[in-house]
This record gives C-alpha cells, structure tokens and sequence, in this order.
C-alpha cells in the first residue's frame, strides 16, 4: 500500500514566508509530508517548473443571500464554489443576513439548508447583524460564536441592514467579550441618500450617478467612526473593501495610534475606477456597480502600496453576483432603472487569484509570499482557519493551487459563474490556476472542473488568530469591573 494518497512532486512552494523546492505528501486530504524524493504515491503531479501556492480563501462573497425580490444573487453554493474552484479558491466565507425581525438563529439555519448538498469546495458562514436584540446580544450571538460562527458584519448603511452607532457599540461588545472578528461596511448611510436625493431632483439617475452619491467623503466619515467606535470598546475591527486614500488613511492614523484595526480591499479597487461605471448616461455602467463604488488611478496605486506595505491584512472578491440581462439582476423586472433601484455587486471570485498573480506578482509589483498572505494566509488566520487552511505545512488541509503562466485574453465565456459577464472581459492575464486540489482532491484541472456537489464542508471557524491571546483586563473591565 502506498503510503501516499497523492504526491505534488517537484513542487515550487510559495507560503506567506517561506519560498523552497520539494515534494508533498498527502493522505486522507491533508499534507502529512514535505520533502524531497517521497516515496511514489497511488496517484502523483508532476508541479516541475511550477509555483505551487496555497488555496486561495475567499472570505467576502456573496452567495444565495436571501434578498428582497425581484433581485436574487445570480450564484448559489453549486455554482459559486464551482467557480471558486475554477480560480483556485478552494475556501469561501459568505454571508448568513439576518433580515430585521428574524433571530439570528434562524437566518444561520436557513443558510445551512441553502448551502446543504451543493458545495464543491470547504465553505464557512460569517453572520450579518442587522437586527440586534436583547436576545440576539445576550445569547443567540454568544451561542453561536461558540458553536463556530467568530466573525460578523455590521453595515453602516442601507436601510434593511444598517445600524446606529449604539447598536453598533453593542455588538461590538459581544465582539470584545467573546473574541470574535467584527467586519464593518463604512460609508454614511444619511450622506448617501440625501446626495442621491438632489441627484434625483436634477435627472441624473443614470448608473455612473452611483459614484457621485458615494463619494470618499463617506467612506472617511465611516471609516472614522467606525475606528472611533472599536477604539471606545476597546476591540480589533476588520474595515472591509476599502477603495482609497482617505478611508487609508484614517486606517494608518489608528494603527499609528495603537489601535488593532485591520483592512480588506478587493479587485475592483485595483483595476477599476468610476469611469467603468459610464462617461456617459449609458445603462452598461450599471454592470460595475458596487459599493464603495470604484475610484480613479491614483486610487488604485494608494491600495498596491498598502497591499504591499502591510496595511491590508486581507483581498477578498466581495463576489455580489447579480445578472446584466433578466428580470432578477441589475435591470429589476427587466428594466433599466435609476441608480438607487440598481443591484451592488460585481462578480468576482473566479477571477480574485488570477488578477493579483498576474498583474501583482507576475508584473512585479507584489511577491509571491504577500501575494499567498494577501488571498490565503491573512484570511485563514483573521477568521479563525488557520492552520487548516491558508498555508502549506504538515496536517494542514491539501488545498493546494499549482499555476500554469501563459499569457490570455480573460472572456467571460471562460469562466464558470452563472453571471453573463465579468468587468475584466478582454484583460490580458499572465496566469491561470493550472490545477486546484481542495483535501488532496483535483477540483479543477486547469481544462476541466470536477464536479462533486456536496464535497465542500461547513467549518466551524476559531477564534481570529491575528493578534496574541487578548491580555485581561482591558480597558472596558477596568472601566466596568466586569
Ligand atoms: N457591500 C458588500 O459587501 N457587498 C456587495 C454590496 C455592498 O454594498
Ligand atoms: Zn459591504
Ligand atoms: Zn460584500
């Protein structure tokens, strides 16, 4: 018998670290050797000449989320990790909503049945509190951080989801208490509508009016807030999808300050700007709508020089999948509409690793060991997934992404999401994921997916892993006596 499931031969390994040459050992999903020569396994991978990195982990998308119809996300867990998979993703963290009047509980059980059957690769839950109650404070929260769900997000704007600010110190307490990760979305909810507003009344409702009712101005104030709010319960924040200098920095002036507050940017950050959503009053702009909503050049090069100097600790897809075409997506009912009634969202999570391999790493703007802390190790360790996942090590899960470098003009026809287009159609790309191996097993083999429906498992998440073990008491205990 072979003592090897799998051996990955002549690896070129990348990890947050380390960079060095050699075999790896699997069986039953997980590596249990690294070194050279390894004996034959049952099945083997020639890597030679190629770098080996990995599994990307994903740790903003959206998938199947429940919305208000006639809008529905275009990907559910089939189709979403299929298309993970395909981009060397082999973990993906959405998003269990609750909607206000639900208990947390249950929107958590309505998301298990949605995913139940259907991943193709590991998956697991951050929650979003939009509703939170004295029930859902003091004890749904509390159980279900225990039970393996440590990070959620709080939104700071739209009206279904957002909170107040002392809602959000109470959540952000239960954060404290129980050592979880709280995520928030910055921007200024009243700012956001009272522009939209008088854009309204002057007729500018076409898609690129997005940008204009977001402008940085909000995401500061939010993100300012936000810092303020953490610094007040004394507890680390992750600011996600960051998309420029004024949100960058009110996040250096608080690291600068001491304070644990750690950053996401994505994609669109990088190789978008408000441009993509229209020069003109065209509806095609509304495919680029997100939130924040992309900037300009000299924007994209703040996010790679915080990519590259450490201020992002995590880049995620922020995966929103919604269709161009069809009633359900960004034309509602099949028509297009004033800004405000469009869908957030872009698609995403096939394209995250390719995209910052080829134009971060094979460009020369990034190396390889913060490329794989950037899309693995950072995500892995903020969500509580580290050392299963985001890194390549001896008992760690056999996630594994091998690269093919070849140049190619990105299609959308390409990929194997369920949205009919991609923002990146016609970039040019150095790399693709040449195979990905989720648990030791070939998910995707560079031509072809491999489907297993129902392969993917639910993890229950730790606690974050990015700063040392919390010291008591902190400063709300001294403050309380509690
Ligand atoms: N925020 C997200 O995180 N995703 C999609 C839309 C949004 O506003
Ligand atoms: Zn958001
Ligand atoms: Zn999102």
């Amino acid at each position: 018998m072979n003592e090897f499931d799998l051996v990955v031969r002549n690896a070129r390994v990348v990890t947050a670290c380390d960079t060095f040459d050699c075999d790896i050992g699997i069986r039953d999903g997980r590596i249990v050797q690294i070194g050279q020569a390894l004996d034959v396994g049952a099945n083997e991978i020639d890597a030679a000449g190629r770098t080996v990195t990995p599994g990307g982990v994903d740790a903003h998308c959206h998938l199947d989320q429940p919305m208000a119809p006639p809008t529905r996300n275009a990907d559910d867990f089939d189709t979403g990790t299929r298309s993970a998979a395909c981009g060397g993703t082999t973990t993906v963290i959405p998003f269990a909503a609750q909607q206000k009047g639900q208990s947390l509980r249950a929107a958590v059980e309505d998301y298990r049945a949605r995913a139940a059957g259907k991943a193709h690769v590991d998956y697991a839950f951050h929650l979003i509190v939009s509703d939170p109650t004295p029930t859902v404070l003091r004890e749904e929260l509390p159980e279900l951080i225990r039970e393996g769900f440590t990070s959620f997000k709080i939104y700071m704007t739209y009206d279904d989801m957002k909170l107040d600010d002392g809602q959000i110190l109470d959540v952000l307490d239960v954060a404290r208490q129980h050592g979880a990760m709280a995520m928030l979305h910055a921007e200024n909810s009243d700012c956001i509508e009272w522009l939209t507003r008088r854009l309204e009344a002057a007729g500018r409702t076409a898609p690129r009016f997005h940008a204009h009712s977001r402008p940085m101005l909000v995401e500061r104030e939010a993100t300012h807030r936000a810092i303020a709010l953490a610094e007040l319960v004394d507890v680390p924040i992750l600011i996600v999808h960051v998309s420029g200098r004024e949100a960058v920095e009110q996040i250096r002036w608080a690291r600068a300050h001491g304070l644990n507050v750690f950053a996401e940017t994505c994609p669109q950050y990088l190789f978008l700007t408000a441009e993509d959503l229209g020069i003109d009053d065209s509806y095609k702009g509304a495919r680029c709508i997100c939130s924040p909503p992309p900037r300009d050049k000299a924007n994209q090069q703040v996010i790679w020089d915080g990519l590259n100097d450490g201020l992002f600790t995590v880049f995620s897809s922020d995966h929103a999948p919604f269709k161009y075409d069809g009633p359900e997506g960004k034309k509602p009912h099949g028509e297009e509409v004033a800004f405000r009634h469009i869908p957030n969202g872009i698609p995403g999570l096939e394209t995250r690793m390719a995209l910052l391999w080829s134009e971060g790493v094979l460009a020369g703007r990034m190396t390889a060991n913060r490329f794989v802390e950037l899309t693995s190790t950072g995500p892995a360790k903020a969500y509580g997934l580290h050392p299963r996942k985001g890194t390549i090590a001896i008992g760690a899960d056999a996630d594994l992404v091998i690269w093919d470098e070849r140049e190619f003009v990105l299609k959308n026809e390409q990929l194997h999401h369920e949205v009919d287009y991609t923002p990146y159609e016609g970039m040019r790309l150095k790399a693709w994921p040449g195979v990905t191996l989720s648990r030791g097993e070939v998910v995707w083999d560079g031509c072809v997916f491999h489907p297993k429906p129902g392969r993917g498992e639910l993890l229950a998440c730790g606690a974050p892993t990015l700063l040392p073990k919390r010291r008591l008491p902190d400063a709300m205990t001294r403050l309380l006596g509690a």
